[in-house]
């Protein structure tokens, strides 16, 4: 495939922008190749700036489960922009989103809207420190909540050290606040709930791990977890920036029937807008400014303009429950063909998926947390990788990311998927 002017274009953009991204793993730096720059997108495909055309498996990165350039959300941006795009102002829009986003997840019983998932998490934190008066909070190893500095951290050596700095500039009595566990493992939790007795104000979670490639709930952790935080008093927090509205049209806690006490969102409430929120039990959330003294503002946030993309996308989604039935279909067909095939030519590779979120690990171990999935073989990963995009399939470019599917994508995208992943995981 020619990428002569995708090529170019990188070459030029690391000029001025650092690593030529605007985030990190849009670099391709995991998957040995150059990354191509797209030109646009439509429904379930996207064309490069050398006119190669891909079914899309990212949709930025959980967005875009109709599918880019949706006629009613274009539309939507466009009768909005021409009456002004952002005021700083109280807008109708912003209470619609907020009573949309309430009759969809009942666990909001408030909601804030910011720009970011990151926004959302680093907010939610706070409210939870200051609503508990305590300071520390327990992620989870291979999670990922945004970057702001208490989440860029690795675990520590041993069950009841702190966590150490993941990034430089995270400072040590910043990263001495969170504590870091092991998914799908309650009795890591427990652990450091114990050594840590009355100081921890919440335990953030993905309720499916996306960041680490996709990795399910297993048996009865979702529920363990709920029933600790209850018991000891800690807030759980359910990040469901990529979850939210996607594995569920209320999210992962709808689907494993689970109440947290916050919830954080991105991602689809925006439509591709760059919309965050984060919100949840009203005697929490009234403790955030103005009606309470956690301060939090934004200057772009719930702007008409966002609110517009993400309302049309949610009620679209909360009008239309056919979606979901659709992504469930092709994500198990996904699955089932390529276990098929990796079971036939005694491959060590395994699928994990849960709905229209799913990812190919080349490893012989069943992948339930952090550890087993690095156990991955990302040089066959990247190999895979190249050849599903040569041949016209964009995936995510990381072993440690979950790919997504739209409803956008026909019958015949999966079946060229397919057949052409039968190819791909043998390189
Ligand atoms: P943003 O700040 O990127 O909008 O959201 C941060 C975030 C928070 N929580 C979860 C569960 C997330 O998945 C994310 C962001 N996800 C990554 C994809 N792995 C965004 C892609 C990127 O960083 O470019």
């Amino acid at each position: 495939m020619k990428t002569t002017k995708s090529d170019a274009l990188f070459q030029r953009a690391q000029i001025s922008i650092p690593g030529g991204v605007n985030s990190p793993v849009r670099a391709f730096k995991s998957v040995g190749r150059n990354p191509v720059f797209i030109k646009k997108g439509w429904g379930s495909k996207m064309w490069d700036e050398d006119e190669n055309v891909y079914i899309d498996y990212v949709g930025s990165w959980g967005p875009m489960i109709l599918g880019h350039a949706h006629p009613a959300i274009v539309e939507a941006i466009q009768r909005v922009a021409s009456d002004g795009t952002s005021f700083g102002a109280a807008t109708e829009r912003e209470v619609e989103m907020a009573e949309l986003i309430r009759s969809i997840m009942p666990s909001v019983e408030m909601v804030r809207m910011v720009n970011s998932g990151t926004e959302a998490t680093m907010s939610a934190i706070r409210l939870a420190r200051a609503y508990t008066k305590r300071n520390k909070i327990i992620k989870f190893d291979g999670c990922y909540h945004g970057h702001a500095d208490s989440f860029l951290i690795k675990a520590g050596s041993g069950a009841a050290t702190l966590g150490v700095p993941d990034s430089p500039g995270v400072t040590a009595s910043v990263a001495a606040h969170t504590l870091v566990a092991e998914f799908n493992n309650i009795n890591s939790v427990q652990a450091l709930v114990e050594e840590n007795r009355g100081e921890i104000a919440a335990i953030i979670v993905e309720p499916v791990v996306g960041n680490m490639g996709c990795i399910p709930p297993q048996n009865n952790f979702l529920i363990e977890l709920r029933s600790l935080c209850t018991k000891e008093n800690i807030l759980l927090i359910f990040d469901e920036v990529m979850t939210g509205f996607r594995v569920a049209l209320g999210g992962a806690q709808q689907r494993y029937s689970i109440t947290p006490d916050l919830t954080t969102l991105g991602k689809i409430i925006g439509g591709g807008l760059p919309v965050g929120a984060y919100g949840g039990r009203k005697e929490i959330m009234s403790q955030i400014a103005p009606s309470g003294q956690v301060y939090q503002a934004g200057t772009l946030s719930g702007n008409p303009l966002a609110m517009a993309a993400g309302m049309t996308l949610l009620t679209l989604l909360k009008n239309e429950p056919f979606h979901y039935e659709k992504l469930e279909r092709y994500g198990a067909e996904i699955e089932t063909k390529i276990m098929k095939k990796a079971v036939e030519q005694q491959l060590p590779l395994t699928v994990n998926r849960v709905g229209s979120m799913f990812t190919i690990f080349f490893t012989k171990e069943h992948v339930v947390n952090a550890d087993s999935a690095r156990t991955s073989d990302t040089k066959k990963f990247g190999n895979y990788f190249r050849s599903m995009l040569e041949h016209g399939i964009y995936l995510p470019p990381s072993q440690f990311e979950a790919a997504f599917i739209s409803a956008a994508h026909t019958q015949e995208d999966i079946e060229q998927t397919i057949a052409t992943m039968e190819k791909s995981i043998l390189q």
